[in-house]
């Protein structure tokens, strides 16, 4: 299985094929949203299929591209207000089926960048199921991209990071 997974990577990684997929747990449509420079937020969204006969779960997220990584969700504290919460229990994507995370909702938090990420940047995340074990995704920095829903998100601070370099970053660049 460990050469399967080389190879899914090392295609994905070379071909840029948009879904990533791994003892039946399939990651399709990833990207990121990066809130300023270095030492700011981000956060990464994606589908999660799930094609085996069993329930998963998606149980850690790991980058090098920020100090520290957290499954995430936003939650209504009751007066409107969304609020963001740390799910350490993480997300179950059920048997056959689908889990969408996206703003507004779940999603993989970047904490303290470890560089600035600009639009076209990649992030790699290494995602952690508790069946499927270790899916490696590469998700482009996507700032311009709309949400599911028109809402201010107002539970992050947003800011725009302009002028933080051209080009390519190297997402490895920050150990
Ligand atoms: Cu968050």
């Amino acid at each position: 299985m460990k050469l399967w997974k080389s190879f899914f990577v090392a295609a994905a990684t070379l071909l840029a094929v948009p879904a990533f997929a791994h003892d039946g747990v399939m990651i399709a449509d990833p990207y990121a949203r990066s809130m300023g420079g270095v030492g700011a937020s981000g956060a990464v969204f994606f589908t999660i299929m799930n094609h085996s006969a069993e329930d998963d779960r998606l149980i850690d997220a790991r980058s090098d591209a920020a100090q520290k990584v957290e499954l995430h969700t936003h939650k209504d504290d009751g007066n409107g207000v969304m609020q963001m919460l740390h799910v350490p229990e993480g997300f179950v994507i059920p048997a056959g089926g689908e889990h969408a995370l996206a703003r507004g909702g779940d999603h993989v938090m970047l904490m303290g960048l470890t560089e600035a990420l600009a639009d076209g940047d990649m992030v790699s995340v290494t995602l952690v199921f508790e069946k499927a074990g270790e899916v490696v995704i590469e998700a482009p920095v996507d700032n311009a991209r709309k949400g599911p829903m028109a809402m201010d998100h107002s539970g992050h601070e947003m800011q725009h990071g302009h002028g933080h370099g051209h080009g390519h970053g190297q997402t490895d660049a920050g150990n």
